[in-house]
């Protein structure tokens, strides 16, 4: 198992928005966890900074190359120049989400018993190799997907540690088998037991099932209420569920 963790996220709601981010410094380099903790840190702060009528793509991208500054300042007043981190991150607000990328952590969306995966790696050749990150001196700009969720709908974020060992159709089949404690815990120990050499770290957002109407007939998924953290020497699974409706 590896001593440290150099996975970190986020989870904060505000304003009627959510955000959710995993950041997994890079391997190999000194300084992971901090480039990862300031990555995520970062990134919330310069995303609920923007003003509300900006677009959520443009705050979450603009965020993003915030956090990029971050890393290379946090980098460098550790003494760890090379320090960079992968970066996934979703805002959501009603039944608009937006995913941000830089890196090899993913995004999956779980419809209807199939995950899709939304982000594309940036990864290289070797398999440590990722080509984009944050920590990067020559600027970063991530690329960002835009989807509209539906009732029933499951949004996972993840990093490297569980989908080097996990098939993107067991992410489906855990996460549609039950409820979403069950389906982290699932994920966490399936990559444990196969890999355990990695920090594996799932964050998965449920909205309510059963959406109320909001005034203007947009579907309401209403407000975080509840997550959970497990933590042991090598996982973190994070849920982030909201209440069932009557
Ligand atoms: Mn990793």
């Amino acid at each position: 198992m590896r001593e440290g963790n150099e996975d970190r996220y986020v989870v904060r709601e505000e304003r009627s928005t959510v955000l959710l981010a995993v950041a997994d410094g890079v391997a190999g380099e000194a300084g992971g966890e901090i480039a990862a903790q300031a990555a995520v840190t970062e990134l919330a702060e310069r995303f609920f900074a923007a003003p509300r009528d900006r677009a959520l793509g443009d705050a979450l991208a603009e965020a993003a190359r915030e956090a990029n500054g971050a890393v290379l300042r946090a980098a460098k007043d550790s003494g760890n120049p090379g320090a960079a981190s992968t970066l996934v991150a979703a805002a959501i607000r009603g039944d608009e989400a937006v995913i941000a990328n830089l890196g090899d952590s993913r995004a999956y969306l779980v419809r209807t018993g199939a995950s899709r995966q939304i982000t594309e790696d940036h990864s290289g050749d070797s398999a440590n190799a990722i080509t984009r990150f944050v920590g990067d001196e020559r600027g970063v700009q991530p690329d960002v997907y835009a989807e509209t969720l539906a009732a029933g709908d499951r949004l996972v974020l993840c990093s490297d540690g569980l989908t080097r060992h996990v098939a993107d159709e067991e992410i489906a089949a855990a996460v549609s088998a039950g409820g979403p404690q069950a389906a982290v815990d699932r994920l966490v120990d399936l990559a444990l037991v196969r890999g355990g050499e990695d920090n594996v770290t799932v964050v998965l957002y449920a909205p309510r099932d059963r959406p109320a109407r909001g005034s203007r007939g947009l579907f309401v998924f209403g407000i975080v209420v509840a997550f959970v953290v497990i933590l042991t020497a090598a996982a973190i699974a994070l849920v982030l569920s909201f209440p069932p409706t009557r």
